[in-house]
């Protein structure tokens, strides 16, 4: 008798098991195949948060520049070379031509394969007046959570420089982050001011980064959530889950290095922008030739899904659009399926899952 009971306990068991792996299988048509396991569910077919991989979102995309040299004509342009501390600098000068492949500088070189034996840079026009601004548009597709964006430079860095995001596509813009040696004449923000609880939202400006040194390879990097108190509890901020939302990234360089910093005779080409106790919001005219110059622009996060997929596709017009689980569906797996509505569509965290669930699930 007892062993007929031990039987049916463990029949009940099993039917149970394969009507709760039945049910996640409508939701996951991958997972009876022969296909790695997914990740949004665990090994009992329980939903689970699920995030796409880090990617640099910005790689091969295509960046709308304000300017770029050697267009519609060959342009000379001339920049200082470090040779190291025994050797002076020197001074080079050479083409910028478009039309011709070793000599052009496209926006393309921005979002290229980054290596060392392959450094290519996009390049803007000579100007001569400051401010003067240059800008960079990147779209992403899609909203993704950014951890970083970097620009690493063939140029100088500039002396002043704004970072704005856009989570609407590009019709409205807020900033992200401000560059300067002079932050409150330029941006009219302290320098390196505090991020507290209240202003955890808030663009700041810093005038680290802003160093003339090096010459070229030098590096601005903006890291999202870095001294943000919430930070370390980002699955319940939705103050800072919105500030890493982005559709588009834009980046404007406003104000060059000043001349006088690369001493006499070696500022021909890279200089400009006035003494440093000049407005920089005058302009300035008639200053020597300087450009800008990037070798790469990244931007660094996830595609944004809620934690409702583990990947993005591309859907059949081409769009970039999450690979939704647990019953979610939207560009972000930002809303429960129809019949799904259970209970109130969440955002899941690594504790729970919040699948949206049909009635007779609850
Ligand atoms: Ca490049």
């Amino acid at each position: 008798m007892r062993e007929a009971w031990r039987c049916l306990l463990g029949l009940c068991l099993l039917a149970c098991s394969a009507s709760a792996a039945s049910q996640h299988g409508a939701a996951n048509p991958f997972a009876g195949q022969q296909m790695p396991p997914d990740p949004c569910y665990d090994d009992a077919g329980a939903a689970r948060r699920c995030i796409p991989e880090f990617i640099n979102a910005a790689f091969g995309k295509e960046v709308a520049v304000s300017s770029v040299c050697g267009r519609p004509t060959p342009s000379r342009y001339c920049s200082v070379v470090e040779r190291g501390e025994e050797r002076p600098s020197v001074r080079t000068c050479q083409i910028c031509d478009a039309a011709d492949p070793w000599r052009a500088h496209p926006p393309s070189y921005l979002t290229d394969l980054n290596s060392a034996n392959n450094l290519t840079c996009w390049q803007s026009e000579n100007l001569h007046t400051s401010p003067h601004n240059v800008t960079l548009t990147l779209s992403l597709g899609k909203t993704f959570e950014i951890t970083y964006v970097s620009l690493q430079f063939c140029s100088p860095r500039p002396e002043s420089l704004a970072v704005y995001k856009s989570m609407d596509y590009g019709k409205s813009w807020t900033p992200y982050q401000y560059y300067s040696s002079q932050c409150r004449r330029m941006y009219n923000r302290p320098n390196k001011a505090a991020i507290t609880k209240q202003n955890e939202q808030e663009a700041l400006c810093t005038d680290g980064h802003t160093d003339l040194y090096p010459l070229s390879g030098g590096l601005i990097a903006f890291s999202t959530l870095d001294g943000r108190p919430s930070g370390k509890d980002f699955d319940n901020s939705p103050v800072l889950q919105d500030w890493v939302s982005v559709t588009d990234i834009r980046v404007v360089f406003s104000r060059p290095q000043l001349p006088r910093d690369l001493g006499a005779g070696g500022g021909g080409g890279i200089g400009g922008g006035g003494r440093p106790d000049e407005d920089p919001m005058v302009p300035s005219t008639s200053l020597p030739a300087y450009f800008y110059a990037v070798g790469d622009f990244q931007v660094g996060g996830r595609c944004k899904c809620n934690g409702h997929a583990s990947r993005c596709l591309k859907d059949k017009e081409g769009k970039l659009v999450c690979d939704c689980k647990h019953n979610t569906e939207g560009p972000e797996c930002d809303r429960c399926k129809p019949f799904h509505y259970d209970r109130p569509w969440q955002r899941a965290s690594a504790r729970e899952a919040n699948e949206c669930l049909r009635e007779s699930q609850l």
